[in-house]
């Protein structure tokens, strides 16, 4: 089966095709920009994203809203990750980490996928942010976050590798579980 999956994040659709591609699902990336508002909680932006774009999308489609929540920081940067990854880069986080003996955090991420209906998918992984950058695979904050039980960071793991522990890999588990069980009917 084809599904679209909408985003402008090239590090995403690489993850979700490793993921899908082998259970024969062929994706196809559409880069339509989406109103991102200003919420809570990831699950209030995939709402708003997918009823934005349902309108326009005539074909099964879905999105990955994902962010990185560090214990110390209360939560920070969550669901404006992706604008202080902008802004603030690594290097920003790591300056405001510093010093800090606390370095839990947790990435999280939710996947709506809208066929008539939406459906939502989440995973999250819990780890810590490093003292400094590591390794230079994935994308975004991987060189920084350590997944628990692991020496390595992100960056520093193959991409399959990464997605079975991540928290796009754990929803996109949940995702494929669900196409299964719902797409043979
Ligand atoms: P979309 O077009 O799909 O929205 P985006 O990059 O804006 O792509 P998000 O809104 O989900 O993505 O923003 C999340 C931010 O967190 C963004 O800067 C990503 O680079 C980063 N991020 C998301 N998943 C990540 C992962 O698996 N590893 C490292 N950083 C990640
Ligand atoms: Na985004």
């Amino acid at each position: 089966m084809r599904l679209v999956f909408v985003t402008s994040n090239k590090g995403k659709v690489e993850e979700v095709k490793k993921y899908l591609s082998p259970l024969g699902v062929e994706i196809v990336q559409k880069n339509i920009e989406y109103p991102e508002i200003q919420a809570n909680t990831l699950e209030e932006v995939v709402t708003f994203g997918i009823n934005w774009l349902k309108e326009r999308i005539d074909e099964p489609f879905f999105i990955d809203d994902s962010g990185l929540f560090i214990e110390s920081l209360k939560g920070f940067p969550g669901v404006y990750s992706a604008y202080v990854y902008k802004t603030l880069g690594n290097e920003g986080i790591l300056k405001l980490m510093e010093g800090a003996n606390d370095r839990r955090a947790y990435f999280k991420s939710v996947i709506g996928y809208y066929d008539g209906e939406l459906h939502m998918f989440t995973g999250v992984v819990h780890g810590k942010i490093t003292n400094e950058k590591r390794g230079n695979k994935g994308f975004g904050f991987d060189p920084i976050f350590m997944p628990e039980g692991y020496s390595k960071t992100f960056a520093e793991m193959k991409t399959e590798e990464k997605n079975k522990i991540s928290h796009r890999g754990l929803a996109l588990k949940e995702f494929a579980q669900w196409l299964k069980e719902n797409l043979k009917k």
